[in-house]
């Protein structure tokens, strides 16, 4: 019987080392930004990895096989094919039965990094708790997969198209450790504020790595959020950004749009309204949590 994930020789060899490994997500890729500049940002933020010491391990479902590592071809096709599905952890079983290419959430992610026995993980933002999900049950499974599987999460938080407050309720709910890297405040993404304040201050990634190595020693298992606030010099700012971020809610709202298509929607919609100044600075938070996440998974390793 063949192995279920296919992992690099690279990876592989690293991992059995004991050697810093960062997985990577693709999802961002294919439905996060634009062609060509997903690319770009996927070869740039591999290459940031690299440059802090540790294999990354960028993860997708090519042709139905789960592979951990990616070459520079399977990274263009994540960018450029249209028929690569969004896959989050129900999606899985689906596109692996049927021989289909898929871009994986964070949930998704996180489950397939865990199998391959990686730990930290670096992305973008993370889903969660859908704003009006009183009414719509819009909860994103990546806070079902935090709250179940052992690898560190590296974001720059929750944009506000989610409802923040409820997200880190249902993060604490979920016994979720929420540390946010050198600041007293909870990061929204775009802005280094959010108006709620840091769960679990850290500075630095020897402090973050005491953490996780301290929670999975206690025997307890499920993941970490690493929040790391965008760079000063690259944030919007938050009144400009939620004008904005509510004017494409409203079009969401006017086109019916629901389910999975929605964040895939909110975030392009940003994208156009501000004429890409918003695709600027989600590129520089990307790269900024890579220099971020190598230098944990170093300190993890260490
Ligand atoms: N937020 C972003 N960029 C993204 C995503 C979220 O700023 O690309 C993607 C991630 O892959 C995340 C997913 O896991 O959207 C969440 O989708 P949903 O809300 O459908 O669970
Ligand atoms: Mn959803």
């Amino acid at each position: 019987m063949t192995d279920p994930i296919r992992v690099t020789d690279e990876v592989a060899e690293a991992l059995a080392e004991g050697r810093p490994v960062v997985a990577l997500e693709s999802t961002i890729i294919s439905h996060g930004m634009p062609y060509p500049r997903n690319v770009e940002m996927a070869r740039g933020v591999e290459a940031i990895v690299r440059a802090g010491g540790a294999v990354p391990a960028t993860i997708a479902v090519l042709d139905g096989v789960p592979r951990v590592g990616l070459s520079e071809d399977d990274l263009e096709l994540l960018a450029s094919d249209p028929g690569v599905l969004k896959v989050s952890v129900r999606d899985l079983p689906y596109v692996v039965a049927r021989g289909l290419h898929g871009a994986t959430t964070v949930a998704a992610t996180m489950r397939l990094a865990s199998l391959a026995g990686i730990r930290v993980f670096v992305t973008g933002g993370l889903g969660g708790v859908h704003r009006g999900a009183q009414q719509s049950f819009d909860v994103s499974a990546d806070l079902t997969e935090l709250g179940r599987t052992s690898v560190a999460v590296v974001s720059a938080g929750v944009k506000s198209i989610l409802d923040i407050g409820l997200t880190l309720e249902a993060l604490e709910t979920l016994g979720v450790p929420v540390l946010v890297n050198g600041s007293d405040e909870f990061p929204s993404f775009y802005s280094r504020s959010s108006g709620f304040p840091s769960p679990l201050p850290v500075d630095g990634p020897a402090e973050a790595a005491a953490v996780l190595r301290a929670k999975w020693t206690l025997g307890l298992p499920g993941g970490v959020v690493v929040a790391n606030p965008i760079p000063a010099a690259d944030e919007i700012a938050a009144d400009e950004i939620g004008g904005i971020i509510d004017q494409a809610l409203a079009d969401a709202d006017r086109l019916g749009m629901t389910g999975k298509d929605i964040t895939p929607y909110l975030l392009g919609r940003i994208v156009e309204i501000t004429g890409g100044s918003s695709l600027t600075a989600n590129i520089a938070l990307v790269e900024h949590n890579a220099r971020f996440g190598a230098a944990l998974a170093v300190a993890y390793a260490g």
